[in-house]
């Protein structure tokens, strides 16, 4: 009987212990986004480029939407190299695998401002909101960058070819 109400007891303690641990996983956010920039634009220019890293670090999720006050519209979007030439195609959404980490870099996934509100001058901020079908909206500033700061000299070289 004693070893019983122990069990219970234990028993007791150790879902108390699993509700706990489940609140702070629920409080944590499942998805971080590292790196964040977008290129600096010249005047006339109507539409910018974001680059960032996306990390999992709940279960698989999917970038499904971004949203920005920058933009009329954002779009999600990829490059393919196709003859030489680099093609831009809006996709629909972005797999994120469990616990993996995605990276949207130059020539590559991006994530493109259609129609921007005012040219992106380096030094400034602006917040980008990114939206994933499981973890919900991650917003984060995201600082304009010099297209001639190293992060495009690949582009650069492939579009010198
Ligand atoms: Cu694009």
């Amino acid at each position: 009987m004693i070893v019983t109400n122990l069990g219970r007891a234990a028993l007791g303690v150790l879902l108390a212990g699993l509700a706990y641990a489940r609140a702070a996983a629920g409080a944590e956010p499942s998805i971080h986004i590292v790196d964040a920039w977008a290129r600096a634009t010249p005047p006339g220019v109507e539409n910018g480029a974001v680059y960032c890293k996306i990390q999992s670090h709940g279960g698989a999720d999917r970038l499904v939407d971004a949203r920005s006050s920058a933009a009329r519209t954002v779009e999600i979007h990829e490059s393919v190299a196709r003859n030489g030439v680099v093609e831009m195609h809006r996709i629909d959404a972005l797999a994120l695998e469990t616990g993996a980490s995605v990276e949207l870099a130059p020539g590559g996934t991006h994530v493109m401002l259609v129609g921007l509100v005012a040219p992106l001058v380096a030094g400034a901020k602006i917040e980008v909101s990114f939206v994933f079908a499981t973890a919900g909206v991650v917003t984060v500033e995201v600082p304009v960058v010099d297209a001639r700061a190293p992060p495009a000299v690949h582009e650069r070289e492939h579009h010198g070819q």
